[in-house]
């Protein structure tokens, strides 16, 4: 028996109003009790929600990006009797989340010696329930000068890994735990010379009696980021890690690379136990934009709005609104296709005057059939057929950009306008199926996608989209590559136009299209020759069957 259950946000301590930095699940996943869902982040935790049930994931609710608090929804899971846990379904545990809000308790660093500048023991603060936590990085060391609520060193457990930020700025000058190292609330981290201020000030500290003038200079806390060639690089020559696998960094180094656009995820950790150091981070960064690859397209992830915010309600009354759940996610997965694959946009037209003809004279027996036959199933149909001959326009280039996975089956998406956004539903095994079959598929899909009720098997496997804007009007549109897909065709409005025959000119039914495809697999004359047999098919569908 299968029952859906949903998955809300469980209780994760003080925290109000967490950021979803990263889901870590996609629609069509099994995954098991425990498993993380997805990453909150505040300013100095990141979190893993684990899951309460094994199961399949169903619907995700939230996006990344979104600001959530307990008993959100978060996802739709699917339990099979085959895939349930045999231990009764238990909320993500507090502990294990626990109450990170410690920032109140590590204002309070012990006085040593009271002077303009103090040292100060620093405890571990309040961190919640957790008990004997590992240390996995310290950030700081003996001499670093640094600033109040810089980092000092990350704390991580199975599902949260979080910073321990300084109480004051000033100069570290006792450092008495490592990494690895078991702590709990009030262990003595070490010792800091304080400053009052909250910037550090190079001169006070030149004049300073407290400091020991025979070490050598502080260094400022970002000049301990090595410098590129010291990196042991996260080349392109590595293969990186399979996206949405998990990552392990502290919520510091989450924001940095958040801050230079870089998909976590794909970022090779060279730190203690695989985790990604900001050293990673600016070392993915170097190599994808100095290796003219792929790997510069995975720089792009999370900016989706470059231009800087202007404060509009300068020149006039304004309001905001959120976009879309559906708007978010496809806002992105555009913008990423359209700025890390070489678009061409090949236009074409066909003439289906002979089409129509023999469309309309279905329409009895589509009556009988229960369906409804627009263009769309033809057009299904055909690009099935040119596929079969362009192989090339059936594939998917893997991220190292230099292998074409070639498919052996036919699975079309289809753009369906929805009140929500746009969805891309997937009509499975087009060259296997007839015109009534595909015209049936096709409205069950548009009818479940506006009703909200697409399954993740309805949108996972499609070898090339078709989006018609074709019911609505328009000449031509250059529709974006729906990656990891190498080609679209954006259909426009059919209408009847003068064409010559070689001796007059006769009306016909033209209808235009146009193809966006990876230029990186397909050449423009080989784009130019699938856009003219497709036209070809269209005109004459007998073609269509032989
Ligand atoms: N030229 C002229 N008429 C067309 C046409 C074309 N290219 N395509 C469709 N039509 C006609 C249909 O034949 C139908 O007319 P009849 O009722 O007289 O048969 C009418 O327009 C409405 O068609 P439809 O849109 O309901 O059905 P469809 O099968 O053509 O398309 C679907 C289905 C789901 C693709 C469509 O409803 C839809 O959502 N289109 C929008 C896709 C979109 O937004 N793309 C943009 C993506 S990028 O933002």
């Amino acid at each position: 028996m299968t029952q859906l259950i949903n998955i809300e946000l469980p209780d994760i301590g003080d925290f109000k109003d967490v950021e979803v930095i990263e889901i870590l699940v996609s629609p069509g996943d099994t995954i098991s009790k425990e498993d993380s869902l997805l990453t909150l982040e505040s300013d100095k935790a990141t979190m893993e929600i684990p899951s309460p049930e094994t199961g399949v994931i169903s619907e995700i609710k939230i996006s990344e990006g979104d600001k959530i608090n307990k008993g959100d929804p978060i996802f739709l899971l699917k339990i099979e009797d085959n895939l349930k846990n045999e231990n009764k379904s238990t909320p993500a545990k507090k502990e294990e989340a626990g109450d990170l809000n410690h920032n109140k308790e590590i204002s309070k660093p012990e006085k040593t010696k009271s002077n303009s500048k103090t040292n100060e023991v620093i405890h571990i603060p309040d961190i919640g329930d957790f008990k004997d936590v590992e240390i996995i990085e310290i950030l700081v060391s003996e001499g670093d000068v640094i600033n109040k609520e810089d980092s000092l060193l990350t704390l991580e457990t199975d599902k949260a890994t979080m910073d321990i930020p300084s109480p004051l700025a000033g100069k570290i000058i006792e450092v008495n735990l490592k990494v690895g190292d078991r702590i709990n609330c009030g262990d003595r981290f070490g010792a800091i010379i304080g400053e009052k201020s909250n910037k550090v000030e190079a001169q006070s500290e030149e004049n300073s009696e407290a400091l020991d003038e025979s070490k050598p200079a502080p260094r400022q806390f970002s000049e301990r980021i090595k410098p590129h060639q010291e990196i042991e690089s996260t080349s392109n020559s590595e293969k990186p890690e399979i996206p949405g696998v998990k990552a392990h960094a502290s919520p510091a180094i989450r924001k940095f690379a958040r801050e230079l656009g870089v998909n976590i995820s794909l970022v090779k950790g060279s730190g203690n136990k695989k985790r990604i150091t900001k050293e990673d981070v600016q070392s993915f960064v170097k190599s994808s934009l100095s290796n003219n690859t792929d790997a510069g397209s995975h720089i792009i992830d999370r900016r989706v709005n470059l231009v800087p915010d202007i404060d509009f309600s300068k020149f006039g009354d304004v309001e905001k609104v959120s976009l879309s759940r559906i708007q978010k996610i496809s806002g992105k997965h555009l913008y990423n296709a359209w700025s890390s694959i070489p678009h061409v946009t090949q236009f074409d037209e066909s003439d289906i005057t002979e089409l129509e003809k023999f469309r309309k004279d279905q329409k009895s027996a589509a009556d009988k059939a229960g369906v409804k036959v627009t263009f769309m199933p033809f057009l299904m149909r055909a690009l099935a057929v040119a596929m079969a001959e362009y192989p090339q326009f059936n594939a998917s280039l893997l991220s190292d950009g230099e292998t074409l996975v070639l498919k052996k089956y036919v699975n079309i998406g289809i753009a369906v306008d929805t009140p929500k956004g746009l969805v891309v539903p997937v009509v499975k095994d087009v060259n296997k199926k007839g015109i009534f079959d595909l015209a049936a598929d096709l409205s069950n899909l548009s009818n479940k996608a506006r009703e909200g009720k697409l399954t993740s098997d309805d949108l996972s496997g499609g070898c090339i989209s078709i989006s018609s804007l074709g019911g609505i009007g328009g000449t031509q549109f250059t529709p974006i590559v729906n990656s990891p897909e190498v080609a679209i065709l954006g259909v426009s409005k059919a209408e009847m136009k003068p064409k010559w025959n070689g001796t007059e000119f006769k009306p016909r039914l033209i209808m235009p299209y146009s193809l966006s495809y990876d230029h990186r697999v397909i050449d423009g004359a080989i784009g130019v020759k699938f856009t003219s047999y497709l036209s070809q098919l269209l005109s004459d569908i007998r073609k269509l069957i032989l």
